[in-house]
């Protein structure tokens, strides 16, 4: 085990127990430190970089503090712990989040005011830890925020990416991808050399009796490369509790080379292999809602899942109890079918290392695991070669066999005629060539399976999961409809906000329960109050405002109706039919007399999102909404009526300063095709209405805040596949206004029309899987809607306070209790100070 100091020489080390700064002195202190010490520079030669570097040290070693108290704590109280497996973690800026968490940005603004700096301009200095696409990634470090802070005993596990999800730069219109070295300089991050796992890949299993004459399998031969653990503290709100985040990274096994081929004077081979070992977690894989079979991505899996299963192994074996309580210990959360390995790997290391029979194996595999689905679009859903996984993880296939046989064995008890039953449910699919289906393997290695809203958990069970429900029936299965945190997309993002919601609802409190927003529904006629909510989203229009000016040199009027939609770009998701929209305003305000366009309503139609580098349809939208936006940006008949904006880069610091400063924001995704989403409930938190479809959570957001204070439009999921039947099997004649939009795309208007082809085929001849033209209509009606509920500012202002009144449902601590309550069993451990 770690070695201890003996207790006579403990009294040393509490003398000098290391006491974290309180006010501003002691910051100011700790921040010239690390300027003169640790970044060994001094006030003659301390640029913003330089401050940033040193405030976040100096917090830094505050959250360690807190670290080292709640991990002690944790250890010695032996509650169960949460892991939450995710091969993304979207955490964004980690420094602003620390300092209010912590309570003392306040002190830290003073201080460094000081010291000679404003401390906007040091927040900005850093760089976002992007490890993630989209959706998916960002709840997975909202999730991290609220186990925290409602101090539930969780870790976090991902890879150490060295280049996360690319930069975006538009250069004549067109998405063009950077890597992004963020690791430049990274204060969160520790280290720890000492933490490492060797994980084995390839070679071949060789049947084998032991001691005892039992029959075991040996996995043996093949490459070992090394996985690296590095640490990343994540401080709960208002909390000593600072959970860890542990990220692993790859390094070729055996140290710096191979000293037989260095000896040898193979050295080039040797340096090969080296790299060929950090590939592994050198990069996140851009795509979102999309599987690509490819062999590094399963390398990256079974990497991060062998490395987190070693540790968590390891430190339930530290407590020295008999292996059927691992899952009274022990609750792992699966985020989509990424680390679905992670079942199989469990079961190798029961049987095969540890000597435990099959069954008792499974018993407590499928106690200790649950399984969260995100999609039910049939491209993301992961299917992995048999070939790949015989030659890359030997022993796992054949586990995965046996998982497979055990599991067909039950299901034709229970369905003795239905022979299709047995092929539609098999993990291994008999297709050409043979592959696993991961979903289905998650199923089965899982107690539960989870839906993240309600219509997406209703559709996962009667469509694609629909014969598992009837083989395991409706328990296994649930739904808990995602969430996100208050602290950072509400009193960080927004402050201004926060202080007046605060100075209503009787304090901060409603930033750890987020229900008591309810609290300003009591003042909705309230003149003051009103006024500054006006006064606060105007200026946080002006702030977007500025931003769209310095970087792309566009003047936006604050005053205009802002229309955003910022989310990666996806024909699902249908970027495409917003654009169209805007050119059917666009056409409109063209055919008006100069005495009608001056009665208009002016807009800013805002997009923003990242195209994954090999979605060729995607980045047609994204050319097609800047070609667009060059015409009507320049149109002087125009001016300020209308303005098209693509923001480049879209990531999570900015979507810190675009959600505040929404009127409307689009959810406007296929119906049933979102399984969520999670920026709607960012922009109602922030004072914005929706206009959507009936998906995901924006029908829960309904619910809660009411059919007035929201714009729905558009067909619903129910009616989806016989819309689309008729499409491919009917005449189908396409929406009169999209046509004439079609027609103007057509003539030239935007730009090479043959650069547009697709995305008017897509709807025109190859059936409009999206159901573009089905639900154009009810879009234009629904945002003329909108123009015309905007105009009458008194009761807009209603809508938006009552919307964010009724929001506490969606913060992701009610989500985090649900999980615990019903999937994990986990109870939270205050820490002492
Ligand atoms: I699967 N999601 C994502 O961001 N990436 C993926 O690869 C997959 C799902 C998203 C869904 O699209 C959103 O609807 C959902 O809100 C989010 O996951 C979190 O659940």
């Amino acid at each position: 085990g770690a070695a201890s100091i003996p207790e006579p020489q403990r009294a040393a080390w509490q003398k000098h127990t290391v006491k974290s700064f309180e006010d501003q002195d002691g910051f100011e202190r700790e921040v010239v430190r690390h300027v003169e010490t640790t970044l060994a520079r001094s006030l003659f030669n301390c640029d913003e970089k330089a401050a940033y570097a040193a405030t976040s040290l100096a917090f830094r070693d505050r959250l360690i503090t807190d670290w080292n108290k709640t991990q002690q704590q944790q250890t010695y109280s032996d509650a169960k712990r949460v892991y939450y497996l995710s091969l993304e973690f979207l955490m964004g800026r980690a420094l602003d989040n620390a300092m209010l968490n912590v309570g003392l940005k306040d002190t830290a603004k003073a201080g460094l005011a000081d010291l000679g700096f404003r401390i906007e301009d040091i927040i900005t200095q850093e760089n976002d830890a992007a490890l993630g696409n989209g959706g998916l990634g960002r709840l997975a470090a909202c999730f991290l925020d609220s186990l925290a802070s409602l101090n539930y005993p969780a870790w976090g596990y991902g890879l150490r990416y060295r280049y996360g999800i690319f930069k975006q730069e538009i250069i004549d219109g067109y998405q063009v991808e950077v890597p992004d070295y963020w690791l430049d300089f990274n204060p969160w991050e520790f280290p720890r050399h000492d933490v490492t796992v060797d994980i084995q890949f390839y070679g071949n299993v060789r049947k084998s009796t032991d001691a005892n004459g039992k029959n075991v399998s040996v996995w043996e031969g093949g490459e070992v490369v090394q996985a690296v653990a590095y640490d990343v503290p994540i401080p709960g709100y208002a909390t000593p509790t600072t959970n860890n985040l542990r990220l692993w990274s790859s390094k070729a096994s055996g140290g710096e080379f191979d000293f037989q081929k260095f000896n040898n004077g193979d050295y080039e081979s040797s340096v090969a292999d080296q790299q060929r070992a950090e590939t592994i977690s050198a990069v996140l894989y851009p795509n979102d809602n999309l599987e690509r079979g490819k062999e590094l991505r399963l390398k990256q899996q079974y990497f991060w899942v062998a490395a987190s299963l070693y540790d968590i192994v390891r430190r339930f074996k530290k407590s020295r109890r008999g292996w059927s309580e691992f899952p009274e210990q022990v609750a792992i959360q699966l985020n989509d079918t990424h680390p679905t390995l992670a079942i199989v790997e469990l079961q190798r290391i029961l049987v095969d290392v540890e000597g435990l029979e099959w069954d008792q194996a499974w018993t407590i595999v499928t106690n200790t695991f649950g399984y969260t689905n995100h999609t039910v679009l049939p491209e993301a859903l992961e299917k992995w070669p048999v070939g790949l996984l015989q030659n890359l993880l030997p022993r796992h296939l054949q586990i995965i066999f046996d998982i497979n046989l055990f599991f067909l064995q039950q299901v034709e008890k229970k369905f003795p005629e239905d022979r299709d039953m047995l092929r539609r449910v098999s993990i291994v699919e008999e297709s050409q060539p043979k592959m696993i289906r991961m979903a289905y393997l998650a199923i089965v290695g899982s107690h539960k399976v989870n839906g993240v809203a309600e219509l997406h958990s209703d559709l996962i069970q009667t469509t694609i999961f629909k014969d598992f429900v009837a083989i395991y029936g409706p328990d296994k299965f649930t739904n808990v409809t995602n969430g996100v945190t208050p602290r950072r997309w509400l009193h960080q993002a927004n402050p201004r906000l926060s202080e007046l919601i605060a100075s209503k609802c009787g304090g901060n409190g409603f930033l750890t329960d987020l229900t008591n927003l309810n609290k300003l529904e009591q003042f909705l006629d309230d003149k003051d109050f009103r006024k500054e909510w006006a006064e606060i989203k105007y200026a946080n229009k002006v702030r977007l405002a500025k931003h769209i000016k310095s970087t792309l040199g566009v003047t936006v009027n604050p005053a205009a109706l802002f229309d955003i939609q910022v989310k990666r770009i996806h024909e699902y998701k249908r970027q495409q039919m917003n654009i169209f929209g805007v050119i059917h305003r666009y056409l409109t305000l063209k055919k008006m007399s100069p005495e009608e366009r001056k009665k208009q309503l002016p807009r800013v139609s805002i997009f923003g999102g990242k195209a994954a580098p090999g979605y060729w349809m995607a980045k047609q939208i994204i050319h097609l909404i800047n070609s667009v936006g060059s015409v009507v940006n320049n149109d002087a008949d125009i001016g300020d009526l209308l303005k098209v904006i693509f923001l480049e880069d879209y990531n999570v610091s900015k979507a810190e300063i675009i959600c505040p400063a929404s009127d409307i924001s689009e959810h406007i995704s296929t119906a049933g095709t979102e399984a969520s989403g999670t920026s709607n409930m960012k922009f109602v938190l922030n004072g914005g209405l929706i206009i959507g479809t009936c998906d995901g959570a924006n029908i829960e957001i309904t619910r809660e805040t009411g059919e007035n204070n929201i714009f729905l439009f558009g067909n619903l999921s129910e009616d989806v596949e016989d819309l689309r039947h008729a499409h491919t099997y009917g005449s189908h004649a396409i929406d009169s206004d999209l046509d004439i939009v079609f027609q103007e795309i057509e003539k030239g208007t935007f730009g090479t029309p043959h650069d547009f082809g697709a995305l008017i085929s897509a709807v025109r001849q190859h059936g409009d899987y999206y159901l573009v033209s089905d639900d154009f209509h009810s879009y234009i009606e629904t945002h003329r809607l909108v123009d015309e509920s905007y105009r009458n500012q008194d009761e807009w202002v209603s809508k938006c306070i009552t919307a964010v009144a009724r929001m506490g449902f969606f913060s992701s601590d009610r989500c985090i209790n649900e999980y615990a309550e019903s999937i994990w069993n986990v109870e939270p451990l205050p820490i002492k100070e």
